[in-house]
């Protein structure tokens, strides 16, 4: 609130000084031109609006379109919002960039979706000392807690935790489950919270079975390509690969891909078990035509969470440090009940 007055306060001073150069005061007419006697009238309705700056990781896969689009759908003008919103193209140093630009800008809110957990104690503690609240969404920031009011997510560790809770059921389902299983992990982003706890919460399930082998676990960055490429690598390496793993549903794709050139298949049946995250539309139609096993869902509908959590700090209300949003798992036993309800 103090950020809109001090702005208002910065716009009012700066029209005083133009009057003061003898420029006057004009009306701008929705064209655009400026006519005649009149007082100035700066956007008035504008200068109510709650501004936010949304720094973005990048626009790596469907699922990062889907929670951009949840983000720019939930802070509209027409809900009270100017959102700024900053496409930091998956690199860290431009999420710095944008956070300080903001806080020049001297906004009302930052919410940043962190590419990395590490590296944002100093340019947090900027945002704080500017008086301007931080919330954190999607991913987590290894950070002093005291530098952010809140965070609003996913649980990615419970994530991996039920994809190897999946194979687990799978194999028992086979009499398999103390057979040997070579796994091969399409991992996200290295230093991302979705990564690393994606990767710890399925070894976490993995480590109670010596006949369970990872391979192999590289990173495809979350998007078809990389995915594709090190699908490649992995299929020269090896010739067993039981289970493929890829921790979102673009690597996924990019795994199809390079398995069905190699003269392979994925899926219920066939040569290797798919197992992938995020549960976009897409995915779930080769859930439906049992090319992937089990998608695990990874909700990137939080923007109402972020405009609710806001609007409770317009009021005055205390927040909680962190809030969850929900989540399922698909196969293609249960995948054509809500298919037709995803949007993204
Ligand atoms: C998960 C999110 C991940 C998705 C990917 O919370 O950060 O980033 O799983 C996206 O699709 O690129």
């Amino acid at each position: 609130m103090k950020n809109r007055k001090r702005r208002m306060v910065s716009w009012i001073t700066a029209l005083l000084i133009l009057c003061q150069t003898g420029c006057g005061f004009f009306s701008v007419t929705p064209q655009g031109e400026a006519e005649g006697e009149s007082s100035y009238t700066y956007a008035e309705d504008e200068s109510e609006l709650i501004v936010v700056g949304f720094s973005q990781v990048g626009s790596e896969s469907v699922w990062r379109t889907a929670h951009s689009n949840s983000i720019q759908n939930a802070l509209t003008k027409e809900n009270g919002y100017f959102l700024i919103f900053d496409n930091a193209r998956q690199k860290q140093e431009n999420q710095i960039k944008a956070i300080r630009s903001f806080i020049s800008q001297r906004v009302d809110y930052i919410v940043l979706s962190p590419i990395v957990e590490s590296g944002w104690d100093t340019v947090l503690k900027e945002a704080k000392d500017a008086g301007i609240p931080v919330i954190i969404m999607d991913r987590r920031v290894d950070a002093d807690a005291s530098l952010y009011t809140t965070w609003v997510g996913t649980d990615t560790y419970k994530e991996g935790e039920n994809a190897a809770r999946w194979l687990e059921g799978e194999l028992k389902s086979h009499n398999a489950l103390y057979e040997d299983v070579n796994i091969v992990i399409l991992q996200g982003t290295l230093g991302s919270s979705a990564e690393s706890n994606r990767t710890r919460g399925f070894a976490s399930i993995a480590q109670r079975y010596g006949n369970w082998h990872i391979l192999d676990q590289q990173t495809g960055d979350f998007t078809v390509a990389k995915g594709k490429e090190v699908m490649q690598q992995f299929l020269k390496k090896y010739d067993d690969i039981d289970v493929v793993v890829a921790q979102n549903d673009d690597m996924a794709f990019g795994a199809i891909e390079a398995i069905e050139e190699a003269g392979k298949t994925t899926g219920v049946g066939k040569d290797m078990i798919l197992i992938s995250f995020d549960a976009v539309r897409e995915a779930l139609v080769l859930v439906q035509q049992g090319k992937i096993n089990v998608d695990i869902e990874c909700n990137p509908e939080q923007g109402d969470d972020v405009e609710k959590v806001i609007r409770m700090l317009e009021n005055g209300e205390s927040v909680e440090k962190e809030y969850v949003v929900a989540e399922r798992i698909f196969t293609h036993r249960n995948v054509a009940r809500y298919i037709e309800e995803r949007t993204y």
